[in-house]
C-alpha cells in the first residue's frame, strides 16, 4: 500500500494516532490528526507533529474532515460503527486500523497474539524468548506501544512480536502475521462489537489472510477457538494443557512437550515455570508454540520460562503489610480475567472490583467470589450492578466505596493474615482513570503509602 502523496485522516490522538500520524507524514503523506478532545484535554504535546507538518483538527469530528481523503486510519478506541467512519466507507474511502499501517511498513516476519485474556503475558514472554535466542526483536501493539512505531526500525532478519486486540482487528485489511496465536475466547467488549459472534469474527481476522506457509496456534481446550481451525488456510497447530495431542504443544507427565512432524521435543517441567496458575501454563504453551515456528531452540525457551516472573498489573505482588500481601491485577478488565486471578489464590481474598461497566455476565465471577472472597469492595460506575449480583450470589460481606483511595483504606482496615488484598476490577478503568496502567500505578502508590 502506498502512503506517500496520499491524503490521510488519522482519527484519535492517543498513543496510536500520534505515532502513526508522525510516521505517515515522514513517509510523504498529507496528514490530518483529529480528536474529539481539544488540545488541553489531550494532555500530550503535539508541537512536534505540527512542526513536521501534520495538521491538527481538534475539538470536533465531522464530515468536513473527509474532503478528498484517500485513507482513514483508526486508533483502536474508535469503532468501525463510528458515524464518521461509516460515512467515510460510504464515500468509498479506505478505512484501516493503525496495525494495518504497521503491517504494511514491517519488513520482519510478524508474530501476533490475540485472545480475550493472557495476551500481554504471552506477548511479553514470547518477546523475551525471541530476544534470548539472539534475534533482533520488537514488541508492540495492544501492550501499550503503537505497533507502527515499534516495527519501523526492525530489519527483515528480525521478528516483530505483536499483541493484537479485537479493536485493532476491526480495521485490518491485508494484515497477515506469519505466526498467529489465539489463546481463548470469552465474552468481552460486547458493548463495542454488539454481539459475541461479531467479537469472534473480529478475532478471526488475525488469520483471515494467512496462507499455507503460515502457522496458526490455537487453544485446543477452548471449544470456540478449537473450531476456528475449520476456517483457517494456514497450518493449524493446537496447544493443550489438558490432553496429549497427536501433534502440537501439550503437557505430558508434567513436562511441556512439542510434537511436530513426528519429532518430540521436551521443553521443561511445568513446575519449573515461574509464572503460576493454569492460565499461565496455557500462555507458556502458546509462547513455546510461536517460538518453535520461529526456529527457537527448546533450551532457550526453558531458560526464559524459568526466569520470567510476569508482567506489571497482572497479579503483580506489590508489598506485604502486617503479614497481608497486596496484589495489583488492574489488567483484569473483564470478569474472566478476574476469575483467573481469584483461581490463583487459595481463598482468603479481600477483593477490590468495579470500574466502567462492560455489561458482561457476572454469574460465574460472583459464584467463584462467593467461594473465595472474604470481603468484596466495589468502586466505579459498575458498583451498583456488581453489588446486586454479589448479593444474589450470596456474598456475605459486600461494600461500596467512593473511590480507589477509600477502597484501599477499607481493605487495609479489614485485612488480617492469611488474607490477601487483590485489586482485580473485572471492568475497564475509563470512568476514573486514563487507562488500566494508571489505575494500577495509583493502587500501588496507595498501598506503598500504607506501608
Ligand atoms: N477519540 C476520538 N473520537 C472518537 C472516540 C475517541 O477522537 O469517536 C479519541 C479520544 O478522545 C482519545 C483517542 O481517540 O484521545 C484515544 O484513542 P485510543 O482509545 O485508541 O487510545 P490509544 O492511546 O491510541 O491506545 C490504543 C489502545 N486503546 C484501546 O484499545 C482502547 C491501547 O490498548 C493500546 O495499548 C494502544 O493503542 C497502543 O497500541 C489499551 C486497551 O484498553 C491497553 N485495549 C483494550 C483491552 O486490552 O481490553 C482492547
Amino acid at each position: 500500500m502506498e502512503f506517500s502523496g496520499r491524503k490521510i485522516l488519522v482519527l484519535g490522538a492517543g498513543i496510536s494516532g500520534i505515532a502513526v500520524a508522525g510516521i505517515l507524514k515522514q513517509l510523504g503523506a498529507e496528514v490530518t490528526l483529529s480528536d474529539t478532545k481539544c488540545q488541553d484535554e489531550i494532555k500530550k504535546d503535539l508541537a512536534q507533529l505540527t512542526a513536521k507538518g501534520v495538521v491538527l483538527a481538534l475539538g470536533k469530528q465531522d464530515e468536513s474532515l473527509l474532503d478528498h481523503v484517500d485513507y482513514v486510519v483508526l486508533s483502536p478506541g474508535i469503532s468501525i460503527y463510528n458515524s464518521l467512519v461509516e460515512q467515510a466507507k460510504g464515500q468509498g474511502v479506505t478505512v484501516m486500523s493503525e496495525i494495518e499501517v504497521a503491517y504494511q511498513l514491517c519488513q520482519a516476519p510478524m508474530v501476533a497474539v490475540t485472545g480475550t485474556n493472557g495476551k500481554t503475558t504471552t506477548t511479553t514472554l514470547l518477546g523475551e524468548i525471541v530476544k534470548a535466542a539472539g534475534r533482533e526483536t520488537v514488541v508492540g501493539g495492544n501492550i501499550g506501544r503503537a505497533l507502527s512505531e515499534e516495527v519501523l526500525p526492525v530489519s527483515k532478519e528480525g521478528v516483530a512480536v505483536a499483541e493484537i486486540s479485537s479493536f485493532q482487528l476491526e480495521g485490518a485489511i491485508d494484515f497477515r502475521p506469519h505466526v498467529a496465536a489465539i489463546l481463548n475466547l470469552t465474552p468481552d467488549h460486547i458493548d463495542r462489537h454488539r454481539t459475541m459472534a461479531n467479537y469472534q469474527l473480529m478475532k478471526e481476522k488475525i488469520f483471515a489472510n494467512q496462507t499455507a506457509g503460515d502457522y496458526l496456534i490455537l487453544n485446543y481446550d477452548d471449544a470456540a477457538v478449537r473450531h476456528m481451525a475449520e476456517r483457517a488456510s494456514s497450518q493449524v497447530v493446537f496447544f493443550s494443557r489438558c490432553v496429549e495431542l497427536p501433534s502440537g504443544i501439550y503437557v505430558k507427565d508434567g513436562v511441556i512437550t512439542i510434537r511436530w512432524n513426528g519429532d518430540t521435543t521436551k521443553i521443561l517441567p511445568v513446575e519449573d515455570v515461574t509464572i503460576k496458575g493454569a492460565h499461565n501454563v496455557e500462555n507458556a504453551l502458546a509462547a513455546c508454540g510461536c517460538a518453535f515456528f520461529l526456529g527457537v531452540g527448546s533450551d532457550i525457551m526453558a531458560q526464559v520460562l524459568r526466569n520470567f516472573s510476569g508482567v506489571e498489573h497482572r497479579i503483580e505482588p506489590v508489598t506485604q503489610i502486617n503479614g497481608v500481601w497486596y496484589y495489583n491485577d488492574s489488567k483484569a478488565t473483564n470478569p474472566e480475567s478476574s476469575i483467573k486471578a481469584l483461581e490463583a489464590f487459595d481463598g482468603h481474598i479481600i477483593l477490590i472490583a468495579g470500574g466502567r461497566d462492560k455489561n458482561t455476565d457476572l454469574s460465574e465471577f460472583m459464584k467463584l467470589a462467593q467461594e473465595r472472597v472474604d470481603h468484596l469492595i466495589l468502586i466505579g460506575e459498575a458498583r451498583a450492578r456488581f453489588f446486586d449480583a454479589a448479593r444474589q450470589a450470596g456474598l456475605a460481606s459486600v461494600e461500596q466505596a467512593e473511590d480507589l483511595v477509600s477502597a484501599v483504606g477499607l481493605a487495609h482496615s479489614l485485612a488480617k493474615p492469611p488474607q490477601v488484598v487483590l485489586l482485580s476490577p473485572a471492568c475497564a478503568s475509563y470512568d476514573m482513570f486514563a487507562n488500566y496502567e494508571e489505575r494500577g500505578k495509583v493502587f500501588k502508590d496507595l498501598v506503598h503509602r500504607l506501608s
